[in-house]
C-alpha cells in the first residue's frame, strides 16, 4: 500500500485518479466520458421540457429519469478518472477536474443527491414538487458546468 501511495503521489495524480497511458487510451477514455454526458443529457431532456411547460409533467418519466441520472451520476467518478491534460484530445472537460479531484466528486454527490431527490419526489406524486426538484438537478449540472467544463 505505501508503494502504491508513494508511485501514485510521485507520478502527480491524486488518489482515485489515473493518468492516460497514451494518446489511444486518452482518445478513448474521451469518447467513453462524452457518451456518459450524452445519456445524462438524454435523460434531463425531457425533464427541462417538463419544468419550463413546454410539455407536460409525466410522473412516470420523472421518477424512471431520476433513477437513471442518479444511475449515471454513479459512473461519473469512474468514467473521469482517467486524467488526459497530457493529451492532445478534443474535450471540453478543464485540467481543474484533475487539479480539484475532490471539489469535483462533491459536484458529483451533487447530482446523485439531486437526482435521489427528484426520483423521490416523483414518488410522491405531489405534482408542485416537481418544477423545483427538477430546477435542483439543473442546478447541480450548472454548478459543475461553471467550475469544470469549457464552454
Ligand atoms: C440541461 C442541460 C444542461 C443543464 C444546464 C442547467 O438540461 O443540458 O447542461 O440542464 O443547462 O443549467
Amino acid at each position: 500500500m505505501a508503494a502504491i501511495l508513494s508511485t501514485t503521489i510521485a507520478s502527480g495524480a491524486a488518489i482515485g485518479q489515473e493518468a492516460a497511458m497514451n494518446e489511444k487510451h486518452a482518445d478513448a477514455a474521451v469518447t467513453y466520458r462524452q457518451s456518459l454526458f450524452q445519456l445524462i443529457r438524454s435523460n434531463m431532456g425531457p425533464l427541462g421540457g417538463m419544468a419550463k411547460g413546454a410539455i407536460p409533467f409525466d410522473q412516470a418519466v420523472i421518477e424512471t429519469n431520476g433513477m437513471r441520472l442518479e444511475q449515471l451520476a454513479d459512473m461519473l467518478s469512474d468514467y473521469l478518472k482517467v486524467d488526459t491534460r497530457k493529451f492532445d484530445v478534443d474535450t471540453e472537460a478543464k485540467d481543474e477536474i484533475w487539479e480539484n479531484w475532490s471539489d469535483f466528486e462533491g459536484k458529483i454527490e451533487a447530482l446523485k443527491t439531486a437526482s435521489a431527490n427528484l426520483t423521490a419526489v416523483a414518488q410522491t406524486g405531489d405534482e408542485s414538487q416537481y418544477r423545483a426538484a427538477i430546477g435542483k438537478v439543473g442546478a447541480s449540472c450548472k454548478s459543475c458546468h461553471d467550475d469544470f467544463k469549457a464552454d
